[in-house]
This record gives structure tokens, C-alpha cells and sequence, in this order.
């Protein structure tokens, strides 16, 4: 069929950041805009005649950006499109089919966790043949060629029918439309424990009730799939599971704050486990009754109990990793288990060299990101199922005594003791203040002002003295590429830390996150070891706001949200 040549001028700021290119639909319905950056990914691979993936969580602007990809995808010589019903695949299934049809890459039409709808985010996201999101090298090329591209190329063609299961030819090229979920099941029930999840949860649906909110991002059918229809729960076990455009006026990010549906409903009607998903599937969060488990501590569990999960008893465990803002609870797991361990950058792609080279199984982030390397993207409803497995498998061992999800904490923190963790985040604050508190503490990092001095918090009279300050370099030990800049790290001699980072994924002005720990070991007792987070990092969340300024910087008494 007839390939058009359709003159362009670039546009400014097509720079894909931690994950992708977001920005406000509006901005990507601009003429030309987003047929710009989808040439641009083809100008920066070798597209002849491959297989690629089409996918996404189906925010708004999705059915429109997968016709635009086919059309330009199909003129710049791809061979056949393996494309998720209505353009819906998770980000972590969307993974899952890149690695197992050996496509050569895919792109993911998704913002995550940020709200969708027409004056919200979109974002497209491009993966390679591992089924990761392409390395930096990949993505700078990309935002090369959107600085000169003149042109772009589209095929003539109808539309294609997005909700019809199978294969049809489309110009030159094949498209295959395939069931979003189908794949995912069945790669996770060669995971996990399936028998025995059932065993426990069936056995015991009155004083162990499950809940998951989809948040009406695109795991609703999914966690339907295998926890209705797979599990046997009861359907009142999930709930917003219906994905729509707008994901229904809410922010699909599982947190305390946003999932707040989740929170109520755990509250109200005394579910033991509740669990959420972020908009693209690949974020989760764990919380029952009276009880939280922060996404450092997560990862860090799920690597201790990794022998009770088949994938991993079969497999082994060949190394951890965490992305360096997250609590180094992991690192101590590695530790004991004399395992190889890994700190990052922040974003998932850093993960997908050291799991190629067979030295990573188990990694997160504090951003409610947990996974492991049967894909190559963090996995919101593995990390519920492992969660699930750990918890079934603690009450086999343990006949009498039903035990919850604070058991397990209490018991890890008791063998490893506890990194007291929080996040701060000041969303959408000027540019230039941002970039002005960076600059001030490269000041005392230069001249080491700060190093050796102590501050006393006054609503502590906690005493924290400066050990250090570095600005985080990675240098990946697979293909030694380097990545500098990834965040500014402040240690106090009681192995506290805090570190100071922008956010890579917003749409509008800076994000600046605050990262803090404090590390509380075992022998300190019960008490010290099981205590409210927000009282355990007081003292020294009031020293970093003081030593970064941040506030007077910010022009923001408090942060948007706390996790
Ligand atoms: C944030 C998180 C990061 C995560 C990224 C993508 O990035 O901090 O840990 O990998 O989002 O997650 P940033 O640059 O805004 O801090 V997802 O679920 O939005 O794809
Ligand atoms: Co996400």
C-alpha cells in the first residue's frame, strides 16, 4: 500500500525521562507531536522487517496513538504488531509478551501512576527485546532525532478493529490482536504456589479476607483472572476493577494517600490483606488491618521467604538489588544469605543488565515497585501473589496460630533489624527553586561545610552529625556505562541518611523528592523495633529540612504527599 511522506518541524522537550516520554494529553494531541516522537523511536532502532509489541494501561488518547504507531510502524517496514485487546497489556504483561514471542521491542502507551483523561497525562514508553525499558543509550538517541526530524512516514490503511482476537493483514505488515490477560496467568502460575494460596485462603475465608482495588487502572481484569476465577475468592474480593480512560477522576498510584478506597474499605470491614495496583500494573501495595508494609521492607521480606516460592526454589535466588533511595533492609538479607547485591539509580530499566547477565532474581524500589527477573519490569500483582505465597506458607508452618502480615514484619525485624523509611514529596514546585537547593548543597558538598557537624533536632533532641555528603554515580558493571547526577546523598555517622532527588516523571514544573532512614538494630528491642514511622524519623526529617533549606527554597511549608 501507499507510504505518505509527511513533512514535520521538531518540537521542544521530547526528552523520555525515568520512564518514557509524559506529558499532558493536550500536549501529545498537537499536531504532529506524538507522530514525531513515534518516528523518532523508529529512526533510533533497525525496524525492518521485526516483530514489535502495542500495549498500554488504556488511558485516554490510547485507541488514537495505537492507529498512529501501526500507520508509522507499519511504513518504516514492521513486519507484524502483536497488539493487546482494545491496546490494553500491563506494562509487567506487556513485558511478559515481549520476552516470550522474542518481538524485538514494544511500546507502552502509559503515564503509570499519574491521572489520565483529557486534561491529564499520556506517555509512550519504549522496550527492548528483553522486555525492558530501553537503556539510556536507546532513549538519547530517541530524543536526538526528535530535535531534527523533518519527516515522518505513514502507511495508507483503515483502521484496525482493536477488540477482535487474531491475526489480519494490514499494508505490508501483520497485525495480531491478542488477549491482554491470558499470556500473565499462565506465567504466573509457573511462579507460584498456586495449590497452596487456595488451600489457605480458601480455608480460611472468614479470619483471612482478601481485598485488591484495581484503582480503575488496567490490573482489574487481571487480578479478576487469578484471584476470582483462578483463587476462588469470592467477587467482593476485588473492587474498581473496571479500567477506565480517566481511571474514574482518581490518581491510579497505590499509596496511602491515593489509594485511600483500599484504606477505607481494609478498615471498615476487617480485611486482613488488602493490596493495590498503580495504572500500569507494575506498582503494588500491601496493606491490612492495622497493618503497612513499606515497599523497602517489601522486597527485603520476599527475599528472605524466596525459597517458599516454586519459581525461586527451583531457580535459586542469584542476587538482590534495590535502587539507591530505597532502605537498605535488602542489602542486609543479601548479607545473611552471602548473596551478590546491587544499588542503582532510580528506574527499573538499571535492573534488566545485572538480570541478563543472570546475577539479579529479586529487586525494588521505595516507589511501591517490587519484582524479580521472570520479566524485565517491576510487577504489581506478582509482588500481591508473593505476598500471598509468603503468608500461606507462614501458616503451614504454623497449624495453631493464624499469622498476618504483622507477624511477618516483626519477625524480619527481629532477625535484621529495622530501616525506618519515609518519603517526602513537593509536587509541581517552581523550576528554579528546585535547581536552587540542588545547587546549595553541591556547595557544601564541594567544601565539605557540613562534614563533622552535628544537629540537635528540637522536637527530638536527636543529635545527628554529618558523616558524608556524595552526589550518587552509577557505573553499570555489565556494559560499564555510567549515569551521574542520580540524586545527593547525605550519611550521619549512626548510619542514618537522607538523600535529595527530581523527579524524572512529571508533566509540569519540578518534583523533589526527600528520602529518609534510620537504621534500628535488633538488639534494640521490641519497642524501638516496632514503632509509628513518622515518630521514629521526626529528629532527623527536621535536620534535612534544615541542612537543605528546602522550605525557604520550595517557597512549601509541607509536602504534597508522605509515604
Ligand atoms: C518514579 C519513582 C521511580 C519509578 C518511576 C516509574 O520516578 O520514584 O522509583 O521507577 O517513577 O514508576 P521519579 O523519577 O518520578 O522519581 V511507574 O510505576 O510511574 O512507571
Ligand atoms: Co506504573
Amino acid at each position: 500500500s501507499q507510504v505518505n511522506q509527511i513533512s514535520t518541524k521538531p518540537f521542544d522537550g521530547q526528552k523520555p525521562g525515568t520512564s518514557g516520554l509524559r506529558k499532558r494529553v493536550k500536549v501529545f494531541q498537537q499536531q504532529h507531536y506524538t507522530e514525531n516522537f513515534v518516528q523518532s523511536i523508529f529512526d533510533s532502532i533497525e525496524p525492518q522487517g521485526v516483530t514489535l509489541v502495542i500495549g498500554g494501561d488504556g488511558r485516554y488518547f490510547s485507541p488514537e496513538t495505537v492507529q498512529t504507531i501501526l500507520k508509522i510502524g507499519s511504513a518504516n517496514g514492521v513486519a507484524k504488531f502483536i497488539v493487546g485487546k482494545d491496546g490494553i497489556l500491563s506494562t509487567p504483561a506487556a513485558s511478559n509478551v515481549i520476552r516470550k514471542y522474542k518481538a524485538y521491542g514494544g511500546i507502552l502507551l502509559t503515564a503509570s501512576h499519574n491521572p489520565g483523561g483529557p486534561d491529564n497525562d499520556f506517555g509512550i514508553k519504549y522496550n527492548v527485546s528483553n522486555g525492558g525499558p530501553a537503556p539510556e543509550n536507546v532513549t538519547n538517541k530517541i530524543y536526538e532525532k526528535t530535535k531534527t526530524i523533518s519527516s515522518y512516514k505513514v502507511i495508507e490503511a483503515p483502521q484496525v478493529d482493536l477488540s477482535k482476537i487474531g491475526e489480519t493483514t494490514y499494508g505490508p505488515s501483520k497485525v495480531e490482536i491478542i488477549d491482554s490477560v491470558e499470556d500473565y496467568v499462565i506465567l504466573l502460575k509457573e511462579i507460584f504456589d498456586f495449590p497452596l494460596i487456595q488451600n489457605f485462603l480458601t480455608s480460611h475465608t472468614d479470619d483471612y479476607k482478601v481485598l485488591f482495588d484495581g484503582l480503575h487502572g488496567v490490573t482489574g481484569p487481571y487480578a479478576q483472572k487469578i484471584l476470582v476465577d483462578t483463587l476462588g475468592l469470592p467477587s467482593s474480593s476485588v473492587q474498581n476493577c473496571v479500567p477506565l480512560p480517566d481511571f474514574g477522576g482518581g490518581h491510579p498510584d497505590p499509596n496511602l494517600t491515593y489509594a485511600h478506597t483500599l484504606v477505607e474499605a481494609v478498615e471498615k470491614n476487617n480485611i486482613a490483606f488488602g493490596a493495590a495496583s498503580d495504572g500500569d500494573g507494575d506498582r503494588n501495595m500491601i496493606y491490612g488491618k492495622g497493618a503497612f508494609v513499606t515497599p523497602s521492607d517489601s522486597v527485603a521480606i520476599i527475599a528472605h521467604w524466596a525459597d517458599v516460592i516454586p519459581y525461586f526454589k527451583k531457580g535459586g535466588v542469584k542476587g538482590l538489588a534495590r535502587s539507591m533511595p530505597t532502605s537498605k533492609a535488602i542489602d542486609l538479607v543479601a548479607q545473611k544469605k552471602g548473596l551478590e547485591y546491587f544499588e542503582v539509580p532510580t528506574g527499573w530499566k538499571f535492573f534488566g543488565n545485572l538480570m541478563d547477565a543472570g546475577r539479579l532474581s529479586i529487586c525494588g524500589e521505595e516507589s511501591f515497585g517490587t519484582g524479580s527477573d521472570h520479566i524485565r519490569e517491576k510487577d504489581g500483582i506478582w509482588a500481591i501473589i508473593a505476598w500471598l505465597n509468603i503468608i500461606a506458607a507462614a501458616n503451614r508452618d504454623s497449624p495453631n496460630k493464624l499469622v498476618g502480615i504483622n507477624d511477618i514484619l516483626s519477625a524480619h525485624y527481629k532477625i535484621y533489624g529495622r530501616s525506618y523509611f519515609s518519603r517526602y514529596d513537593y509536587e509541581e514546585v517552581p523550576s528554579e527553586g528546585a535547581n536552587a537547593m540542588v545547587d546549595h548543597i553541591n556547595a557544601a558538598l564541594k567544601t565539605g561545610s557540613l562534614n563533622n557537624t552535628t544537629h540537635t533536632a528540637e522536637s527530638t533532641g536527636g543529635k545527628f552529625t554529618v558523616s558524608g555528603i556524595y552526589d550518587f554515580e552509577y557505573k553499570d558493571p555489565i556494559d560499564h556505562s555510567v549515569s551521574s547526577n542520580q540524586g545527593q546523598v547525605i550519611t550521619f555517622s549512626d548510619g542514618s541518611r537522607v538523600v535529595f532527588r527530581l523527579s524524572g516523571t512529571g508533566s509540569q514544573g519540578a518534583t523533589v523528592r526527600m528520602y529518609v532512614e534510620r537504621y534500628v538494630a535488633p538488639e534494640a528491642g521490641e519497642k524501638e523495633l516496632n514503632g509509628n514511622t513518622a515518630e521514629g524519623l521526626k529528629g532527623l526529617i527536621e535536620v534535612a529540612l534544615k541542612l537543605s533549606d528546602l522550605k525557604k527554597f520550595l517557597g512549601r511549608e509541607k509536602p504534597t504527599v508522605i509515604t
